[in-house]
């Protein structure tokens, strides 16, 4: 991957889920130095500020949580992503995983405009496959999947014009997927990488996998990187942890080939919630993580105490 242009992108969404603290998440990126650890690097890196959602004419669901704001920020998020994608290579600073709704519909289109398919890598605890109509818990957060790939049922958020194939779909990191959510998952043909698998196997050979599926149908991946896809050990600020999650040196090896392929076209950082971390630990490690994609090397990683 050659010097690029990145244009950062802050999305303070809080409203895919009940638990507040998402839309401190762009600020914290800003503090623990994304832009400059970016452009060190020799990119050139804009930070466009801070995105709204659309003013929309959707009532409250009962069920759903802030219904009405999400589509709103679908709306906004799809046309902006496909508007900065003509730039450069977009990093959409989170807010929580519902904004992905907007942000991977808007890449879709940019994709097609330029007549390439667009991929998907989904590195998560969860698979985000739930319907409005199977999500218990009624936080949009634990949606975007399903919608971007045209699953029926979510009638009052804009049509998906380009919906992306469940077949080019990676998921890797999952060790929390709702009986719905698998029944659903079953039926389709996106690749999963579960924990389980990831141990016996090693975090490479799903990973590799997939990338040359990309470059074979001359692809472009977007990356979407959940902060619950690591171990709560050493990533904490998040209201959606689980156990058993990627290591350090996991997620930076995802990020190292990642950049050796030149394949990726766009990376959303989500669900960080500022409000539940540690002296910024995890904000610092999402900015390495960012940092390991676009290029930084690994005797260039900082010395941290905390
Ligand atoms: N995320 N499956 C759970 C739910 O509420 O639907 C958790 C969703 C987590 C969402 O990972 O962004
Ligand atoms: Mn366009
Ligand atoms: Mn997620
Ligand atoms: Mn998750």
């Amino acid at each position: 991957m050659s010097k690029q242009n990145i244009i950062l992108a802050g999305i303070p969404m809080d409203a895919g889920k009940h638990r507040q603290g998402c839309r401190m998440g762009p600020d914290a990126y800003r503090v623990a130095g994304l832009e400059q650890a970016l452009s060190d690097l020799g990119h050139t890196v804009t930070d466009i500020g801070d995105t709204h959602p659309d003013q929309v004419d959707v009532p409250e669901d009962a069920h759903l949580f802030s219904l009405p704001e999400c589509v709103g920020w679908t709306q906004a998020l799809s046309r902006t992503a496909n508007e900065v994608a003509e730039q450069g290579l977009p990093i959409f600073m989170g807010g929580d995983h519902a904004l992905s709704m907007g942000t991977v519909t808007g890449m879709a289109a940019h994709a097609d405009e330029i007549g390439r398919p667009l991929f998907v890598l989904w590195l998560d605890a969860h698979s985000d496959f739930h319907t409005p109509s199977s999500t218990d818990s009624g936080n949009l957060h634990g949606t975007p999947v399903a919608y971007f790939t045209g699953q029926p049922g979510f009638e009052p958020f804009p049509p998906v014009t380009t919906p992306i194939p469940t077949n080019r779909v990676g998921m890797i990191g999952l060790r929390s997927v709702d009986p719905a959510e698998r029944a659903a998952l079953e039926k389709d043909d996106a690749m999963l990488a579960d924990m389980r698998s990831i141990d016996e196997h090693g975090i490479k050979t799903p990973l590799l996998a997939f990338l040359d599926k990309v470059r074979e149908a001359n692809g472009i991946l977007h990356v979407s990187l959940d902060v619950d896809f690591l171990d709560p050990s050493i990533a904490p600020a998040v209201g959606t942890t689980v156990p058993g999650g990627a290591t350090e040196r996991e997620a930076h090896l995802v990020m190292e080939f990642l950049h050796e392929s030149g394949l990726v076209c766009s990376l959303d950082l989500v669900e960080l919630n500022p409000f539940l971390d540690e002296r910024g630990r995890t904000a610092k490690l999402m900015v390495d993580l960012a940092a390991s994609l676009m290029g930084r090397r690994i005797f260039d990683r900082p010395t941290r105490s905390f």
